[in-house]
């Protein structure tokens, strides 16, 4: 784990006369979440299920930190395509073409790609955005005076523009996780990229996830489904996600009553994400969390991609935060489930002495892809189908 003292130091500084309280309780939350026993390598058991110790544990915490799941190759393939991307990113929020005049990454999509936010700001919270789940806005710290107008923090849609993300989506170990948790029929959620460069990085204020199912009669902590999130530089206190462990179970919150308990968005009982580069954390939907702007030294980027069990999509209007609200049925799900197909075999042309994961629904129908030019071409746009819910 990289010592994050002066990182820590930094980002209280940014708090004025609340520093104290900030060190406080970035130092608290690091040591306590080092303290979980909810953190180690992917592991089944001998019928190939997964570990009851992990399903346990990510049941009873709402998070699980699997360590070492990308090797260093897969992280510098990621790390290349971002910087690729990055160079593709339009030039503001309005703008269409990149710093050297060519039309921007995004610029022709039809869903929303890049969700920007002025330095060190929260776009979200306290809006109506997002169904409103966002509801208290974290405190916004003034960003240095060469900080950039408007930074990107999140690309949506992430797969067509990242063979590497492509290739992670389609991890073996963990779409056996997925399976474990969601039956083997599992379907997608959506992906995404969380940048959050230091000193710019946006907040994302607390929320749970969820939109369509809290007064289901068959809601359980499941429902909502999860996230993974694979950590590409690591992930701190200071930079990472936070959450309230347990609070997947609890239906739906009052945020703003716990931010008036807790006398500021330090929300009390929160642990951060701690993360080294290539680990993954498995993070139900439904587990309050957010993340504070990112005042410390070090930049965190975060491939987020998530799975639902199919029976929480199947037949279920679209909750329309990820993509326009639609029902969802069979053709819709497996014209999303695609891009998993595709994902599987570009995998397995990176890396071809790994075994690939099968995904029974595909084996069922007899159904194969092929990862190339032509592939590329049908998953622009994908993410209009995002199983938002
Ligand atoms: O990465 C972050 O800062 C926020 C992630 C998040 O809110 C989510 O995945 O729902």
């Amino acid at each position: 784990m990289s010592d994050i003292t002066k990182s820590i130091d930094l980002c209280s500084a940014y708090y004025g006369d609340q520093a104290e309280a900030m060190r406080h309780y970035l130092e608290a939350g690091h040591k306590t979440a080092l303290n979980l026993d909810n953190r180690g390598p992917i592991q089944f058991d001998e019928a190939g299920g997964l570990d009851p110790g992990i399903r346990e544990a990510y049941s009873r915490y709402g998070f699980y930190v699997f360590t070492d799941v990308l090797t260093s190759e897969e992280l510098s393939d990621i790390a290349s395509d971002l910087s690729a991307m990055r160079e593709r990113f339009p030039t503001g929020p309005e703008s269409r073409v990149n710093a050297s005049g060519q039309a921007a990454l995004g610029s022709d999509s039809k869903a929303l790609t890049l969700v920007w936010s002025k330095p060190l700001g929260d776009p979200l919270g306290g809006t109506s955005l997002a169904n409103g789940r966002h509801q208290v806005k974290m405190f916004e710290p003034e960003a240095a005076a060469e900080a950039p107008a408007a930074a990107p923090f999140i690309l949506l849609g992430s797969l067509q523009f990242s063979e590497a993300c492509l290739r992670t989506y389609a991890h073996p170990q963990l779409l056996r996780v997925a399976e474990a948790i969601n039956g083997p029929d599992f379907a997608p959620f959506n992906e995404a990229l969380f940048i959050k460069d230091p000193g710019i990085g946006a907040a994302v204020a607390w929320h749970q996830d969820g939109v369509t199912h809290w007064d289901n009669n068959d809601f359980d902590e499941d429902i909502h489904g999860f996230n993974f999130m694979a950590q590409l530089h690591g992930s701190t206190a200071v930079n990472g996600v936070w959450v309230v462990p347990g609070t997947h179970k609890l239906g739906k919150l009052d945020i703003s009553k716990l931010v008036a308990e807790s006398g500021s968005e330090r929300l009390e009982g929160a642990v951060p994400l701690v993360c080294n580069p290539g680990d993954v954390v498995i993070c139900n939907r439904q587990l309050l969390h957010g993340s504070f702007p990112n005042c410390g030294l070090e930049p965190r980027v975060t491939v987020n991609f998530g799975f639902h069990r199919r029976s929480s999509v199947l037949g279920v209007q679209g909750g329309g935060i990820h993509s326009d609200a639609q029902k969802f049925d069979e053709s819709i799900i497996a014209r999303r489930t695609r891009v998993l197909g595709y994902a599987i075999d570009a995998r397995q042309q990176r890396f071809p002495s790994e075994s690939p994961y099968c995904y029974k629904p595909f084996a069922e129908q007899d159904k194969t892809f092929i990862w190339n030019a032509t592939a590329k071409e049908d998953i622009k746009d994908y993410n209009c189908d995002d199983l938002s819910i």
